[in-house]
């Protein structure tokens, strides 16, 4: 199985070129869902321990249904399929160009989510313009065991998110493992309290945010993906969700530049212009990295070829 492994921001991306799992024909949000009902060896051989950890990221090649999309990408981590990725996005864009699949411009890739525009400006820099995102619910309490009522909002930017400023630690990565057991209590207290996104989805990030620490952020967060595990980057669709916010707070007019910083300090540059059902289109620039080209072996007598699961 052919692989480039790249990072945005510090959060890696595994792009899969070939030896993937026939998905059949459908839609992408068919296949994303028949990925994970019928491939879960696949996923879990590709992205976990011992050829990856669980930190990274999937990005399939699968063709595309949408006639002006140059590729068509599922995402998925260890634990199930993303909506959209924006630093996968700028990784895989900047992995295809690398391939020589790619020239610097005006693409779009579909995503089970939509079809989102990528502006390749350079070989590491990308401009993702995001599927619409929007504030679904503001103020939001939720009472978390140990850690009392907790305020938010709820945001789609191509997956769901819970942002919440009341933080439980520095968003440093000395308070990681802080954060981190933090925010999946709260992900676990919005599911059993029945608090989801639109028509009963399951919200699966949450973003701690707070005030900056680099000279040139506007803000900081801590993003907990699926799973247990935090995003390195800044969160594309994390981030958008933040700009929905700003923006049905009036915080953030359009077309005006927002530096988001991660927890790690890596930083996208951020603006929006109003969607067409009452949300934001963000666009999303960040950096990207190739750090391997793969070809990834599953020896049938490997007793873990198919990963390290619990
Ligand atoms: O960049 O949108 C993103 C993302 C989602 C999960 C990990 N990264």
């Amino acid at each position: 199985m052919r692989v480039i492994d790249s990072h945005t921001g510090g959060e890696p991306t595994r792009l899969i070129l070939s030896g993937g799992p026939d998905l059949g024909d459908g839609s992408l949000t068919d296949r994303a869902h028949r990925l994970f009902r019928d491939h879960r060896d696949f996923c879990s051989a590709v992205l976990s321990e011992p050829r990856g950890h669980d930190a990274m990221v999937g990005a399939l090649l699968v063709p595309p249904t949408d006639p002006i999309a140059a590729a068509a990408v599922i995402y998925f981590n260890p634990i199930g399929p993303l909506g959209m990725c924006g630093h996968a996005t700028i990784g895989t864009a900047a992995s295809l160009h690398h391939l020589g699949r790619l020239d610097l411009g005006r693409h779009h890739i579909e995503t089970p989510v939509g079809t989102v525009g990528v502006h390749l400006q350079t070989a590491n820099r990308a401009a993702v313009e995001n599927v619409e995102s929007d504030r679904y619910r503001a103020g939001v309490a939720v009472d978390v065991p140990g850690q009392g009522r907790i305020s938010g909002d709820i945001a789609w930017g191509g997956n769901w998110f819970f942002l919440t400023s009341d933080v439980p630690a520095p968003l440093t990565l000395a308070h990681v493992d802080r954060l981190t057991t933090s925010a999946v209590a709260l992900r676990q207290a919005l599911a059993e309290q029945g608090i989801t996104g639109r028509d009963g989805a399951m919200i699966d990030h949450i973003e701690f945010v707070g005030p900056p620490l680099t000279s040139v952020g506007h803000a900081r967060n801590f993003v907990l993906c699926p799973g247990t595990v935090y995003d390195r980057s800044p969160c594309g669709t994390g981030s958008a969700a933040k700009l929905a916010c700003l923006a049905a707070d009036g915080d953030l007019a359009p077309g005006v530049t927002w530096i988001q910083e991660s927890v790690i300090s890596s930083t996208y540059a951020l603006h929006y212009r109003p969607g067409s059902t009452g949300g934001v289109i963000a666009t999303i620039t960040g950096t990207a990295f190739v750090t391997g080209d793969t070809v990834l072996n599953f020896d049938p007598a490997d007793p873990y070829r198919a990963g390290i699961t619990s």
